[in-house]
């Protein structure tokens, strides 16, 4: 305990000495790697990487004030955390935290279902381990977040290495500068507060759960090392594999090999002046992926001294008229909503088990697709969807009502969608990338999304534009020409007839103007049941009332025919703060087809039943 502290009292003395060097350097204009927003990067395939995994037991602090990082005037400290009340760095007389004697918060987690204090608990939280380290001449170390919820900070032996806003995208600091060789200790701040400039911003309907709440682990490269690629099938002709891969520290005419030694190809290019190797490798008979053959081919990449080895799966998705084609043929996305809520004990989804439970459902229902709601899930999901041959909806927390005007928050919402698709940019199973969910129809949110749109074409031009949209109501008619659909490849709509407006049966009555000639998925329906709780169907909260609403709204479906797919809300009951009704909601939005302890509702069987006669041919 004594030497813990002892340390982080040297290691005021290392701050103050790195913060001359730094406004030193600051001076001369060199951008140091600490400097506030330009610390990360998200480096690709990292679960195929050797890593030092960093998981398991942090000491923790809760600081609702956030003295550690800020002063009595409430200014950041500009040299680091919890200085003495002087305020100055290195000669502390008063030290007034301990980590080394607080408790522990399993990483990775959420903190509000570790701590029952913790719950409905929304700021800052300091995180503290000790680590052993060897450190290798000429490899470059980064430390590689899964996720931080929402806003978090980053020491690594008493040095600032990096500050990272958004709480579900990964993210790389470097830290080789920062690292000893031998014991190390990394300190890091979250909080999980809500802000009206954030993505998303305060109104959510989940639970903001706080904390370090993916894996956390250093992965060490070379010198020279791949950092990004991208590598897909070709629309044309389906007979090329094409792409680029990006050298971090490359030279411009350095070889990179790209090989898929099952299909014996192996194709050599060099670094461009941008260090990216373009390809194009021509390919016969390759086995393309899909829900039914869902082949994966290991594919080596080797920069210099970097390999590294993915499992990629080759297909195309592409959209004639009201047609999503996956391979140049039509299909229908049998889908459901899917939020990152751990099963049987609730709380932030982390690990393999979370995603296999939630992966058997989701297949046991007879679905091809899933909408991962409201925001990228863990890398494990993307990666057992392509394994099991799930497409994918990926979105980003563009949610309800964020500042559409702030051009911070469009700042934002680009970062988070360029972390998403630059982790996911190789999976088969991604399909759509979605842009926003529930929007605001105004010229200002167009504009905005409009932006991001265009930053997805720019960064995947591979996959599909979508976004959830909301529909008008004019009688017994729902019109949607929301201007976005301009925008967009493949339309999402959100209704939920039978719950939050008329009852179940209006369903039957209900035509549909969609004004764009576009594949309709319709991305959301349903209605709240309490799993046991049995009446009439037309008792709200039953599970029969729930199942009566599936039975009509799936009626009504058939009927529009440029319905491409469906993802009702939602396979799982999830925490929500805006669900209250005691007895009933106890704050679990109960829109689940499944419990999370596990009891299947009867919408779920009768969702079931329908995918299983759409999949024989048969409409549901
Ligand atoms: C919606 C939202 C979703 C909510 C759901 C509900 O339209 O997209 O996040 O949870 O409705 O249950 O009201």
């Amino acid at each position: 305990m004594r030497s813990k502290l002892e340390n982080r009292g040297a290691s005021f003395v290392t701050l103050a000495a790195w913060g001359r060097l730094i406004a030193w350097l600051g001076m001369l204009g060199i951008a140091m790697a600490s400097a506030r927003g330009q610390s990360t990067t998200v480096l690709q395939d990292v679960d195929h990487r050797a890593t030092v995994s960093l998981d398991g037991d942090w000491h923790f602090i809760v600081d609702p004030y956030f003295a550690g990082l800020f002063n009595f005037y409430h200014e950041e400290k500009k040299n680091g955390w919890f200085l003495n009340q002087q305020g100055k760095p290195g000669d502390a007389q008063v030290i007034e935290y301990n980590f080394a004697e607080s408790p522990g918060l399993h990483v990775p987690g959420d903190w509000n279902t570790q701590r029952q204090t913790l719950f409905f608990y929304e700021g800052p939280v300091w995180y503290e381990r000790d680590f052993a380290f060897h450190t290798k001449p000429d490899r470059r170390v980064f430390l590689h977040v899964g996720a931080a919820n929402y806003h978090s900070w980053f020491w690594m032996n008493g040095k600032k290495v990096c500050e990272h806003e958004g709480g579900f995208t990964a993210f790389d600091c470097e830290v080789t500068a920062a690292l000893e060789d031998g014991g190390n200790f990394i300190v890091a701040a979250v909080s999980n507060t809500r802000s009206a400039d954030g993505v998303p911003g305060l109104e959510t309907d989940w639970w903001n759960y706080g904390g370090l709440t993916r894996d956390v682990s250093l992965v060490e490269v070379p010198a020279a090392f791949i950092d990004e690629y991208n590598l897909h099938l070709d629309r044309e002709t389906r007979s090329r594999i094409e792409g680029w891969v990006h050298v971090e520290g490359g030279k411009t005419g350095d070889p990179v090999t790209v090989s898929v030694p099952e299909l014996k190809l192996s194709a050599t290019a060099r670094l461009d002046e941008s260090k990216r190797a373009p390809f194009g490798i021509p390919t016969r008979n390759l086995t393309l992926w899909s829900p039914e053959t869902p082949k994966l081919f290991t594919v080596e990449l080797q920069a210099g001294e970097d390999t590294i080895n993915d499992e990629i799966g080759f297909r195309t998705v592409e959209t004639r008229g009201r047609e999503i084609l996956l391979n140049g043929k039509s299909i229908f996305l049998r889908g459901v909503s899917v939020h990152a809520e751990a099963p049987h004990r609730t709380g932030r989804a982390y690990s393999q088990e979370d995603v296999n439970t939630l992966l058997d459902w989701v297949q046991e229902l007879g679905c091809n697709y899933v909408r991962l709601a409201h925001y990228p899930h863990d890398e494990r999901m993307t990666r057992a969807a392509d394994r099991r041959g799930l497409l994918v909806w990926s979105e980003i927390p563009v949610y309800w009502a964020i500042q559409f005007d702030n051009p911070a928050v469009l700042a934002k919402a680009m970062q988070q969608l360029g972390e998403e698709i630059r982790r996911d940019r190789n999976k088969a199973s991604v399909i759509l990338w979605s842009v926003a969910n529930e929007t605001p129809n105004t010229p200002t949110r167009t504009a905005f999304l409009r932006r991001l749109a265009g930053q997805v074409r720019e960064l995947d031009g591979s996959r599909l534009v979508t976004a959830a949209l909301l529909t008008r109501t004019d009688g017994s008619r729902k019109i949607l020409d929301d201007p976005l659909g301009q925008v967009l490849d493949v339309i999402g709509a959100n209704e939920y007839i039978g719950w939050y407006e008329q009852k179940p049966e209006a369903a039957d009555q209900t035509t549909w103007r969609i004004d764009y000639e576009k594949p309709l998925i319709m991305s959301e329906f349903g209605g709240g049941a309490r799993a046991g709780l049995h009446g009439g169907e037309d008792e709200r909260w039953t599970e029969e009332y729930q199942a009566s609403i599936y039975r009509h709204q799936l009626g009504m479906l058939h009927r529009i025919p440029q319905l491409r797919g469906m993802s009702p809300w939602i396979l799982m009951d999830f925490r929500s703060p805006n669900r209250q009704l005691p007895g009933v909601q106890d704050y679990f939005n109960r829109k689940g087809l499944i419990s999370p302890e596990g009891e299947k509702k009867r919408a779920f069987y009768v969702l079931q039943k329908a995918y299983q006669e759409r999949s024989r041919g048969k409409a549901e």
